[in-house]
């Protein structure tokens, strides 16, 4: 099998009391391992994409026969971004970004505080299923967006630095309806030195 689910960086409990333990272990070894195994499903069906890797898939995507293409979108999508966003947690994480990222986010939004506010409001406002991204576009400039299903920013050219999940799954046992007090207690747990790092790789 080309792909394979990865370990969570830390234990299911870690990222309490903001996310529960059974959400963790629900969303890591049932929704993101089921989109593993969907998407090596698709790669045996279509042996020809054995040896592209993730981001070469998502990349085409869209030039693929339309059920190849869902299934990649959706399962390819859902590995890659389940991948980038457990890291971006951690145990007595939260405070303030850090670094360069620090910089680059006054230098575009003032202060964090603004930052925060318009990234939460991009994950708050994204209808349905989907992400909140910050990410860096092609002339390196920061810029938040959001991206609906498994849709991910490599596919609009897009090199994403922090994500949050906002499809229910990942927060409806703690939160049910209410999206925006998950949002607000997701800060309390965001990695901001893998941020960093994504950034630091980003603008390379
Ligand atoms: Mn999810």
């Amino acid at each position: 099998m080309p792909f394979t689910l990865p370990d969570l960086p830390y234990s299911f409990d870690a990222l309490e009391p903001y996310i529960d333990a059974k959400t963790m272990e629900i969303h890591h070894d049932k929704h993101h391992a089921a989109y593993v195994a969907n998407l090596n499903k698709a790669i045996e069906a279509n042996p020809d994409l054995a040896e592209k890797s993730l981001e070469e898939l998502l990349l085409n995507a869209e030039t693929y026969p339309e059920t190849l293409k869902m299934q990649i979108k959706n399962n390819g999508g859902g590995h890659f971004n389940h991948s980038f966003f457990w890291p971006l947690m951690q145990k007595n994480g939260g405070g303030e970004p850090v670094g360069s990222l620090l910089d680059a986010i006054k230098k575009t939004w003032g202060t964090t505080s603004s930052f925060k506010d318009e990234f939460s409001k991009a994950a708050l406002g994204r209808f349905g299923s989907g992400w909140g991204w910050l990410s860096v576009d092609k002339n390196s400039n920061l810029v938040i967006h959001s991206t609906q299903n498994q849709n991910c920013p490599v596919m609009d050219g897009l090199i994403p630095v922090l994500a949050i999940d906002v499809w229910e799954h990942a927060y409806y046992l703690n939160y049910q309806n209410r999206r925006a007090d998950y949002i607000a207690a997701w800060w309390n747990v965001v990695n901001w030195n893998q941020a960093e790092s994504n950034y630091l790789q980003a603008i390379k």
